[in-house]
């Protein structure tokens, strides 16, 4: 597990997750940056998965191309608003969900951004402890398919509160 402080769209890993919405609308936040910086290729696949499957779920992700991305996928993690409750079990979800798509499509390396600590206003704190607490137990059970899991954070605050959280976790 690695914590970076960067922008995700500039990595060079095989797949970047996003912080999507239900209806896979890409808008403000990573979401936006992923749109500006992949083309709108990533948006009309968003569209496409949505016409056949309908919204994700709370906890569930989706799987596109990255476009003009240096990552071969985006995985649309979908995260839950504050005041939802059960925020931190969601949040496990959303991360199992998108670990489940990057092993079934062959993903040694992904990034994964605070999920639900922008615009869904989770608090950093939430997301740190729910999203790498995932992290371990994905990373104890062994099965290690995908070697590599960076967690990539924009804002020094949101940097300080996921090392913090991974000092605790030892
Ligand atoms: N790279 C890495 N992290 C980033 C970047 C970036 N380029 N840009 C922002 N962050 P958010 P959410 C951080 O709001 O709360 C969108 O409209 C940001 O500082 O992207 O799950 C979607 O379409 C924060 O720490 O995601 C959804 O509707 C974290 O990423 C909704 O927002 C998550 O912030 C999702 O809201």
């Amino acid at each position: 597990m690695e914590l970076m402080k960067c922008d995700i769209t500039e990595l060079d890993v095989d797949a970047i997750v996003n912080a999507a919405n239900r209806m896979l609308q890409m808008g403000g936040g990573v979401a936006g940056a992923i749109r500006r910086r992949a083309g709108e290729e990533v948006q009309r696949e968003c569209d496409e998965w949505l016409r056949r499957n309908g919204p994700v779920p709370v906890g569930g992700a989706a799987i596109t191309g990255a476009g003009r991305l240096r990552a071969r996928y985006v995985i649309h993690a979908v995260g839950p608003v504050w005041g939802d409750g059960d925020e931190e079990r969601k949040l496990r979800d959303a991360f199992n969900s998108s670990i489940r798509l990057a092993e079934e499509h062959g993903v040694r390396s992904i990034a994964f951004p605070a999920i639900s600590a922008g615009i869904f206003g989770v608090p950093r704190e939430v997301s740190a402890r729910a999203l790498l607490g995932a992290a371990a137990d994905y990373i104890r059970s062994g099965r290690c398919a995908v070697p590599r899991i960076i967690f990539c954070l924009y804002d020094d605050e949101t940097y300080r509160a996921f090392s913090e959280e991974l000092g605790r976790l030892g």
